[in-house]
This record gives structure tokens, C-alpha cells and sequence, in this order.
């Protein structure tokens, strides 16, 4: 399987519920990496942007205005198949069919607020890192036993 990296988002409304530090958790203890983490507000035009597949959808306002309500934190994660892999941890889209066990879940009771964003293919990923990160603030960091652990 191929090492890949994805871009993940907290949404608004988990740093107000001080569950960032669970959510991390569970993309910690499955084994994936932090390459890259910062906290920010998103404005309009990158929320725009980002959901740009999305103008035409009825909810496109609802979902723009509720990603720019408050801080996102947002991560560039790394590891083997990680794009579907995160999908995976974050559940079904629409919360009534996300599954118990998933972030969304155990975390959101409505799909406009579903708690996480993680890209969905590898175009998209490629995409949605360099709307948020520059290279450099990507560390590749090594595990294993190199003195660190
Ligand atoms: P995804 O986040 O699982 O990739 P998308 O279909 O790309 O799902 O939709 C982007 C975001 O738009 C969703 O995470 C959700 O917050 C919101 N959204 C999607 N479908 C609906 C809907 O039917 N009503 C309200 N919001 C929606
Ligand atoms: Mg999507």
C-alpha cells in the first residue's frame, strides 16, 4: 500500500466542545501521522474554494457560513492508504448513516455540522493541502528506532 497524505479539518464547534483532543486521538491510536497542524479562521473566499464542487447545492450558504463561524483545525495526516483510511474513522457523510465507532458517528447529530472534513481522493488531497499548508510546513518526520522512542 502507498504512503499518502490527506488534509483533515476539526469544524467549527469542536474547539467550543474541547473534543479536538479526542478526535486526534482516535487518528493517533489507529497509527496515522501528524505532518502538519495549525489552528485558523477560514474566510469566505477559501471556504468558497474549498467547497467549490459544491456551489450549486442548496446548502452551499448553510456550509460556508458554518465553516468561517469559528476556528478550524486543520492537519495535513500521513500514513499507508491514509486518504480512505481517514474517511474511514470519520463515517458516512449524512450522520444517520454514520455508524457508531466513526467520529461522526459518536460526535454529530447533523450532517451540515458533521464535525470532521477529510479529502476524498488523491486529486482532491493534492488540492486541499496547498490551500492550507505550504511545503515547508509539512514535517516528515521518522518513527521507529531512531533515539526517539
Ligand atoms: P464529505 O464531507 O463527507 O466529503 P460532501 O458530500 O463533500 O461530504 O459534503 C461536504 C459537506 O457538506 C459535508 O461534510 C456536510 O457538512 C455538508 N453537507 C453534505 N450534504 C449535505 C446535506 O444534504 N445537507 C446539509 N449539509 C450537507
Ligand atoms: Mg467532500
Amino acid at each position: 500500500m502507498a504512503i499518502e497524505r490527506t488534509y483533515v479539518m476539526l469544524k467549527p464547534g469542536v474547539m467550543q466542545r474541547r473534543i479536538a483532543g479526542e478526535i486526534l486521538s482516535r487518528i493517533e491510536a489507529k497509527g496515522l501521522k501528524i505532518v502538519a497542524a495549525k489552528l485558523m479562521n477560514i474566510g469566505r473566499a477559501l471556504a468558497e474554494t474549498h467547497y467549490a464542487e459544491h456551489r450549486e447545492r442548496p446548502f452551499f450558504g448553510e456550509l460556508t457560513s458554518y465553516i468561517t463561524s469559528g476556528p478550524v483545525f486543520a492537519m495535513v495526516i500521513e500514513g499507508d492508504d491514509a486518504i480512505a483510511t481517514v474517511r474511514r474513522l470519520c463515517g458516512a457523510t449524512k450522520v444517520q448513516d454514520a455508524l457508531p465507532g466513526t467520529i461522526r458517528g459518536d460526535f454529530a447529530m447533523h450532517t451540515g455540522m458533521n464535525i470532521i472534513h477529510a479529502s476524498d481522493a488523491a486529486a482532491s488531497a493534492e488540492r486541499e493541502i496547498a490551500l492550507y499548508f505550504k511545503p515547508e510546513d509539512i514535517i516528515s518526520w521518522k518513527d521507529g528506532n531512531d533515539g526517539w522512542i
